[in-house]
């Protein structure tokens, strides 16, 4: 049932009732017209309260439809607020929590408006890469004004509905009981004669809307480089403004069918998609039970250590931090108090806030003091060996039911639960440094891992505001481990006639936040290094370049020395090629006898992007993760992969795997080339022209 009718002292209810939401789905749009029909047919009928049940008025269109027949299936968003606004009888929209979208766009239509507080009132189409495409483009200016309306629109951010009362969107901003509330503002309405106020009919008053649509585009300008939805959302309210609703109506029309094509517009709603996908977890029912998580441990005060006890403070959850050695841990709380005075400066954080948080760290030295933790984390140094001394201290202290975590990033997580009698419990929460900023957890899922506790984990990331994805375990989990080849092929095109500076261009330009060798030298060379000297041992035949090795046998391990693949004045960061290095590099092709070569732009790009395509279709096969958009949103929020091209696997498949595989063979066929060889799911997919996402 999407929609239920019922009547209240001779007020029609309509109540859309489509969880989890509300979204606008084909039904719950019927169901609405059908309402206001066998209102306007039943003379017993004054007037019509529109309000959503659950936690929402309505989300706004039911983006599960979006590409879907069912999307423009009549009767569309527009045909149920022509329905709504056409009606005689007065029509009051009723909202609470959330009206968002085609949900705000559908209350625009009705004649009046009541809100409770607190309810997130946006048109966030924008970021999904379209416009509010039911009207919202040129209604809004006329119920709250063009600036307001601009801002919202061009932002998708919510404004909470109590902050909208003085405008014209909202009649009542009520503390009662809404439903009552509405029942009796439509009476009152009812009992009025007609024609009812239509939004569509104000004006929109601005002293110079010319100048501040200007002002608008100019403001865009920097955030909408890759993206085209901000600028039509201008265009679709600046045709309202100039030639009227009924042409600004149509052009906002012509506007949102061209973004629902755009390859932006598919990487945003994969992206969206792809965020709480990411949490469901193909044989972890939604309906496990998950253990309570009221006290957390951190081990190690580290940079990681600090970090991620941060995460936990800032939801408000007791951490008892541990270090080894009182000085360890008095820096570690240092630097965490440093962190929040730094965001106080900024104004992100107030004092008091900041005190707040300060008092819900319990530094010690004793692992006893672990013992009430509902979740420990250890962050302590890369060593198997280590960790074996560290789980088993844990193990002997935790309570029954805690549930145990590395934050390795490269060690066996099913190693590191074999040191405890309870592998069951222990699970791999991999951050990404800084643990506090970074949005990426990888959840490695050990083969004695319980549901409950992946269940739990996969919760209480939301909790953090973590994007949590679940890896299996291999050497490097999921982003690591494509990254490896990424780096390999960087590596590889140096040798054969590339430098630093133009392959980080290359991949700068085609949108990644940061090159290898400039991401290479902040991390530190170094860390590089180590993983090559354990890999040439593991896997003698893995065919690697050894320039970067050279590099770091100079000490050259990047902006912590001052020197990298680029030089760095004193103090400052910004990378400036080196010309000792590029002399380096060419002098080591020589002594490997290659014969440098120019390398295009194009084909950097296709060696870095496909080597992580490559390895992340590996990863599926093996079902180190369980589907192509987990793979995307690790490279979207962990790795800087540019949001507008959706990540690796979505990218591989707006390029066509066909495409994708050829250029593989092409790569095999080059020195070097016996890194190309094309996964098998990838010459699967691309022989049944099908992609990763589809
Ligand atoms: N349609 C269908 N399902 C939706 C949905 C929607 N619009 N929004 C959220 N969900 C699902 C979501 O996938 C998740 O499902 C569950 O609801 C809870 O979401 C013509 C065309 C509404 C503020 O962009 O911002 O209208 O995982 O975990 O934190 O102009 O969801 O539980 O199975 O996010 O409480 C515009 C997007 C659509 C709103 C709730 N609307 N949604 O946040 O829960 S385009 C949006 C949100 C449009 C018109 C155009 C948030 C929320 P599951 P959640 P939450």
């Amino acid at each position: 049932m999407a929609v239920a009718y019922t009547v209240r002292d001779g007020i029609a209810v309509i109540t859309l009732d489509n969880p989890p939401v509300n979204g606008l789905g084909a039904s719950t749009r019927l169901g609405i017209v059908e309402g206001i029909e066998r209102a306007r047919d039943d003379a017993s009928i004054s007037g019509i309260v529109l309000i959503g049940a659950g936690k929402a008025f309505s989300g706004g269109a039911d983006i599960t439809e979006f590409n879907t027949p069912k999307a423009l299936q009549e009767p569309s968003l527009h045909t149920v607020i022509k329905a709504v606004e056409g009606s005689a009888k007065p029509v009051v929209a009723a909202i609470h929590s959330v009206a968002m979208g085609g949900g705000l766009e559908l209350a625009l239509g009705a004649h009046y408006r009541v809100a409770a507080p607190g309810a997130q009132i946006a048109l966030p189409e924008v970021k999904l890469g379209l416009l509010p495409g039911a009207g919202g483009t040129q209604r809004l200016p006329r119920a709250v004004g063009l600036e307001t309306a601009l801002n919202m629109i061009v932002s998708g951010t919510p404004v909470l509905s109590e902050k909208l009362g003085g405008t014209g969107l909202f009649d009542r901003i009520v503390e009662g009981d809404l439903l009552d509330e509405a029942v009796k503002f439509a009476k009152q309405a009812g009992a009025q004669s007609g024609p009812h106020p239509k939004v569509r009919d104000r004006k929109i008053e601005h002293p110079n809307a010319e100048g501040f649509i200007q002002f608008a585009r100019n403001s865009v300008a920097a955030i909408a480089k890759n993206f085209p939805a901000p600028h039509k959302c201008i265009d679709a309210v600046e045709a309202g403004v100039k030639n009227g609703f009924d042409q600004g109506l149509a052009f906002e029309r012509e506007c949102f069918l061209a973004l629902v094509q755009t390859p932006e517009s598919r990487a945003l709603r994969h992206a969206f998609f792809g965020e709480r996908a990411a949490s469901k977890i193909p044989d972890v029912p939604s309906s496990t039970p998950v253990r309570k998580i009221e006290r957390v441990g951190v081990i190690g005060a580290g940079t990681m250590g600090g970090g991620i006890a941060m995460n936990f403070v800032n939801a408000g959850l007791p951490v008892t931090l541990l270090e080894t050695k009182q000085d360890a841990l008095d820096r570690g709380v240092a630097t965490i108090r440093k962190n929040y005075e730094a965001q106080v400066k900024k104004g992100k954080l107030t004092v008091e806030k900041l005190e707040e948080r300060l008092l819900l760290i319990k530094p010690t030295l004793a692992y006893d003091d672990l013992a009430q933790a509902d979740l420990i984390i250890e962050a302590v140094f890369e060593e198997l060996g280590v960790k074996d001394q560290v789980f088993k201290r844990i193990d002997a202290v935790a309570k029954p039911g805690a549930i145990l975590a590395s934050n390795t990033s490269t060690l066996d997580v099913n190693k590191i639960a074999a040191f405890t009698k309870r592998p069951e419990d222990v699970v791999g929460m991999h951050f990404f440094s800084p643990a506090n900023v970074m949005k990426l957890l990888e959840v490695v899922r050990g083969e004695k891992t319980a549901k409950d506790v992946l269940a739990t984990v996969m919760q209480l990331a939301k909790k953090i505001r973590k994007t949590a994805v679940v890896s299996g375990v291999c050497d490097g989990f999921i982003g690591n481990r494509m990254i490896e080849q990424y780096i390999r092929q960087a590596l590889f095109m140096l040798e054969e006639g590339a430098l630093p500076a133009q392959v980080d261009r290359a991949i700068e330009k085609f949108g990644f936040a940061m090159g290898p060798f400039r991401m290479s030298d902040l991390a530190g060379n170094d860390i590089g290094w180590a993983i090559r000297k354990r890999r040439y041992q593991e896997q003698p035949d893995l065919h690697y370049s050894r320039i970067a090795d050279r590099l770091c046998e100079t000490g050259r391990f990047g902006q912590k020395t001052g020197a990298g693949w680029y030089d760095y004045k004193p103090g400052e960061r910004n990378a400036q090629p080196s010309k000792l290095v590029d002399e380096m590099i060419v002098a080591y092709s020589k002594e490997q006898g290659v014969a440098r070569r120019k390398i295009s732009d194009e084909e950097i790009v296709e060696r870095l992007v496909f080597s992580l395509v490559n390895e992340g279709a590996k990863i599926l096969e093996e079902g180190i993760a369980s589907k192509a958009s987990d793979i995307d949103m690790v490279y979207l929020t962990g790795y800087g992969f540019p949001l507008w091209r959706g990540g690796p696997m979505l990218y591989a498949d707006t390029v066509g795997l066909y495409n994708v595989e050829r250029a593989m063979r092409k790569y095999a066929a080059q020195p070097n080339g016996d890194a190309w060889k094309p996964a098998k799911l990838v010459t699967e997919l691309a022989s049944q022209g099908k992609g990763f996402t589809s």
